[in-house]
């Protein structure tokens, strides 16, 4: 009998052992912006290895780089000329190996960006299929033009349009034929209908995790496959919105050059090659964090199919898609919610949560400066993962940069020095603010690639450091409190309160309990709590609160009557929670 207790004692303590990345709190560096450490204006490996500490003292679990890969740097590193090496100007393979070596020795997880859909037009296998090499015929995706029946002109054989403007078809004179691009006409697409070609970038991920990356970060994966008739011809995209200018991808509904049915197995077969790495080499879960816009079904189809594995971290990208500074306490309920209930009914998986990244404007900017450590609380506290985009622990906001400050290729083709900053992804692309010195302590350089933010005077690591209470502090305790098992383990129940101005739910786990409450009404509010849910003690301790709260850390609130002001979030717990106040 006693044995039996014993066991089952055993067998529960296992079943709630989680891997590494379950509950993992991840933070994206966009490397050209982080850290520049011999002064050229650029960020660089040395740099980030200078800060790591820094990201493992936000509490982070894992760091992904965007690509710090070779490049001519036409779309800032998502144009490769060599998967394997290391563009110049953030280093080299050394300075990697010391990046590698400093993660291990911080237990911090690193994950590289890897950009399969297309390489650079500068790499050597676009220069032997264009030349029509042996073996390299098709590695990209290679078309014969159209006669135009009414100018006899040749024209693309499809009309596909790419996601930063024009044709995706772009004609090489070396070739006599088009080659698709979905992206910037330097990115050629490249061919997964080639076996040789789909073993080259396995390689190419094996060639990593040797190095000792924990996994990958799956760059526009939806875009890999486009659908193809027996002929080798493509069909026509139907046109979705009339009232866009025709030369821009809106104009398109792109039902053929995205979410095929073969991407989603290409994504499964890579994650057999890391689980299978993991097999014959050891270490860690290596994971997969893929990036897809699509609605939450399909980008939820990577979590994996029947027994086939997927992708751990299908970014969740609806309240970056759904929601604004407008958006209501209901509009958040119903977007998490779409999530979760969407979720695959298996164990295994988890739910994700993202605020924004380098291809959207800055998070505060977007959906309220004045809700940003609200937005920092929810991230932290829903059950999953959170990832954080360098700077949202700051709060930073967008910069404000002219047309001829701007660099992104998406906002330079829109040829518009009036309307081209709401397609610049440049604004949330600015140097990182480390303290109150030159370009806030970024680079020594006079003129950097991107200015810094003129607000770095204020808005940096150092001064959030040295307040008593700051965004950056906020930040930390949550990252920290979310180790706990209520937050890792924990149940999840949503409500909306006070006349849907408060969204709150309360996590669970055993006999602790958190409840958080989010004011996204235009009014303070007083909540009562023990109205809303049951098992909630009679009494509660503030954790943290958005900056402007007024609330005390420690201090202890009647869960009957909880005021909080506009834009507020805070974090209540029961006492049996164990936390430092
Ligand atoms: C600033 O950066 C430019 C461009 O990278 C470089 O040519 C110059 O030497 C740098 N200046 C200093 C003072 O390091
Ligand atoms: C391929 O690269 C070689 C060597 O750099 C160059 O001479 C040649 O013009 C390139 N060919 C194409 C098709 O770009
Ligand atoms: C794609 O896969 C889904 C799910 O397996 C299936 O229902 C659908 O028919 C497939 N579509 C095509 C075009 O093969
Ligand atoms: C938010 O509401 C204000 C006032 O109604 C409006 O001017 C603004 O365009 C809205 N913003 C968004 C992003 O919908
Ligand atoms: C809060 O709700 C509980 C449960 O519905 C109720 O018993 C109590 O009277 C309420 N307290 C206040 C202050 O409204
Ligand atoms: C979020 C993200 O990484 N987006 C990238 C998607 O792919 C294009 C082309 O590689 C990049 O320009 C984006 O930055
Ligand atoms: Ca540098
Ligand atoms: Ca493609």
């Amino acid at each position: 009998m006693t044995k039996l207790v014993i066991l089952l004692i055993i067998a529960a303590a296992n079943c709630q052992e989680l891997d590494w990345w379950e509950g993992g709190n991840f933070y994206q560096i966009y490397p050209r912006s982080y850290m520049d450490s011999d002064g050229d204006g650029i960020g660089d490996l040395q740099g980030i290895k200078s800060k790591l500490a820094y990201v493992k003292g936000l509490g982070m679990d894992g760091v992904w780089l965007s690509p710090i890969y070779k490049s001519p740097q036409a779309d800032f590193g998502y144009d490769i000329s060599d998967y394997r090496g290391i563009n110049a100007e953030y280093g080299t393979l050394e300075d990697f190996d010391e990046v590698i070596a400093e993660c291990e020795r911080l237990q911090l997880k690193l994950i590289l960006d890897f950009v399969p859909n297309h390489t650079s037009d500068e790499h050597e296998w676009f220069n032997k299929s264009e030349a029509s090499v042996p073996g390299y015929e098709d590695y990209y995706i290679w078309r014969d033009g159209k006669i135009d029946p009414y100018t006899n002109l040749l024209v693309p054989p499809t009309n596909w349009i790419s996601f930063f403007r024009y044709s995706a078809w772009r004609w090489s004179n070396i070739r006599k034929q088009f080659y698709l691009h979905q992206f910037h006409y330097k990115q050629p697409d490249i061919n997964y209908r080639s076996p040789k070609l789909v073993q080259e970038m396995k390689d190419v991920l094996s060639y990593w995790m040797q190095k000792g990356v924990a996994g990958f970060r799956i760059d526009i994966i939806v875009c890999l496959f486009e659908k193809m008739f027996e002929d080798g011809t493509f069909p026509d995209e139907p046109i979705d919105n009339p009232n866009c200018d025709y030369n821009d991808p809106c104009y398109l509904n792109h039902i053929y050059t995205q979410d095929q049915n073969e991407t989603y197995d290409m994504a499964y077969q890579w994650r057999e090659l890391l689980d299978n790495f993991k097999i014959l080499n050891g270490g860690d879960t290596r994971i997969m964090m893929t990036e897809s816009y699509a609605a939450v079904e399909k980008a939820q189809r990577f979590y994996g199919d029947g027994d086939r594995k997927g992708s751990y971290v299908p970014f969740n990208f609806e309240i970056i898609k759904n929601l604004n500074q407008n958006s209501t306490a209901k509009d958040y309920k119903n977007t998490i919610d779409s999530w979760l209930d969407h979720m695959p009914k298996k164990t295994g998986i988890q739910a994700n949560w993202v605020l924004g990244n380098h291809d959207q404007h800055r998070a505060a900017s977007r959906l309220g400066v004045d809700r940003g450590d609200l937005l920092n609380i929810l991230v932290q506290t829903l059950p999953g993962i959170a990832i954080t985009y360098q700077g949202e622990e700051l709060v930073m906001t967008n910069v404000h940069l002219t047309w001829e400050q701007t660099v992104d290729p998406q906002a330079c083709n829109t040829h518009d020095p009036v309307n081209y900053e709401s397609s610049s992804r440049d604004p949330a692309r600015t140097p990182f603010p480390w303290d109150d010195t030159k370009n806030g302590g970024f680079s020594t350089n006079d003129t950097t690639w991107l200015p810094a933010g003129k607000n770095y005077e204020t808005v940096n690591v150092k001064a959030q450091e040295a307040a008593t209470n700051s965004h950056l502090k906020i930040f930390r305790r949550l990252t920290t409190i979310r180790k706990q098992p209520v937050f890792r383990q924990g149940t999840y129940a949503g409500t909306l309160l006070n006349n849907d101005n408060v969204f709150a739910y309360k996590r669970e786990y055993e006999n602790q309990v958190a409840v958080i409450l989010l004011n996204f009404g235009t009014t303070q509010q007083t909540v009562n709590v023990t109205s809303a849910f049951s098992g909630v003690p009679a009494q509660l301790k503030i954790y943290t609160s958005s900056l402007s709260s007024g609330m005390t850390n420690g201090a202890d609130v009647l869960s009957t009557n909880v005021v909080i002001g506009k834009d507020i979030g805070v974090v209540l717990l029961s006492s049996t929670v164990s936390a430092e106040y």
